[in-house]
């Protein structure tokens, strides 16, 4: 068990308008914490507004607030905030690029990632597990804080979304807790968000990186040649890599700036995404984050093409500074047979 003391959370914030932050464009898991958070605080007495700052890019988080029935406000609407409002940011930290400012004050942090740069906060509990939803179930599972299914089931869902079903970065706690929460969720609710989360659109961006990947040996690179939210070319990066052959996967999208990159790695031992994309980018972009997921983005003119081999080339001359790897394998490259039913329009 932890040294976290959530009733300490609580009796700073007794008295004081607060707000539960996500980072921006928040994910399932940062939803899933602060509604989560939401519902602890509000046993204890402390009601709490949920807020965030970009738009909800992702289908499955969309969904979350519809069928978990939460509410939150866009940043933009935060005109009555004020520099006296306390603001508990969950799932990130102050001064994380993707953390904006507001104006209240960041008294506490509630988060899963590694700090980058420090903070000082007067309640702080950032601990590396797989899922920022874990940590905020064990304040209700140490406080002996009842739960209702529909909140269980919304935290499951963010556990189970973060840490990819317990594939990445799972430790023991987000397990425990899982199997807490499952115990008493509303699983028709997390059986729901499984169901329709794609759009018609995101098929574009599928059919676009389907037509444009190349392997070379285990890394396999998709370009899509279109504006693309973040989080579609994560899932797109994710896909690829659940291929067979491959262990890194590199996509990348067209902005009307520069490229942007998503990257992951199924062998982090071998292959720190974080630090590949650090790398490649170096000089005339900018990447980084974890071993097993990365991104960055490097600024050019759309005046210029950029030939999909100097993309590669980037890249390659990291992880196989040899050149050894053989050309590239296509889908075009298998040999199908044509010699069944044919279809016609
Ligand atoms: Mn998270």
């Amino acid at each position: 068990m932890t040294n976290a003391n959530p009733m300490m959370l609580v009796e700073l914030l007794k008295g004081h308008r607060t707000y539960i932050q996500t980072h921006n464009y928040p994910d399932p898991d940062a939803v899933a914490s602060a509604f989560g958070l939401q519902t602890f605080l509000r046993y204890h007495g402390v009601e709490a507004r949920i807020c965030y700052d970009g738009s909800v890019e992702r289908m499955s988080t969309k969904k979350m607030f519809k069928v978990f029935q939460i509410e939150a406000t866009d940043a933009d609407e935060l005109k009555d905030m004020t520099e006296d409002d306390y603001i508990v940011t969950v799932d990130s930290q102050k001064y994380n690029a993707n953390l904006t400012d507001l104006i209240g004050d960041e008294v506490a942090c509630i988060d899963h990632h590694p700090t980058y740069i420090p903070c000082e906060y007067r309640y702080k509990d950032i601990r590396t597990v797989g899922a920022c939803a874990s940590l905020i179930t064990e304040y209700f599972v140490i406080t002996d804080t009842p739960m209702d299914a529909n909140t269980a089931a919304a935290l499951a869902y963010g556990i189970k979304m973060d840490t990819n079903d317990f594939i990445r970065g799972a430790t023991e706690l987000d397990v425990d807790m899982f199997d807490y929460l499952f115990k008493q969720a509303d699983k028709e609710k997390i059986r729901e968000m499984y169901s329709n989360v794609m759009e018609l659109s995101d098929l574009n961006a599928y059919a676009a990186a389907i037509e444009s990947i190349r392997i070379f040996d285990e890394v396999g690179f998709a370009s899509i040649p279109f504006d693309c939210p973040d989080a579609m070319i994560a899932i797109i990066s994710d896909f690829i890599l659940s291929l067979e052959m491959i262990t890194i996967s590199i996509v990348y999208a067209s902005r009307s700036e520069g490229i942007k990159f998503s990257v992951r790695s199924e062998v982090p031992q071998k292959v720190d995404a974080g630090e590949l994309i650090r790398k490649a980018l170096e000089g005339i972009g900018s990447g980084g984050g974890h071993k097993q997921m990365a991104g960055g983005f490097m600024p050019t003119s759309a005046d210029t093409p950029v030939h999909r081999a100097q993309i590669e080339a980037l890249f390659l001359r990291i992880l196989d500074p040899e050149n050894k790897s053989k050309q590239a394998l296509t889908p075009d490259s298998l040999d199908l047979c044509y010699d069944g039913v044919q279809f016609v329009e």
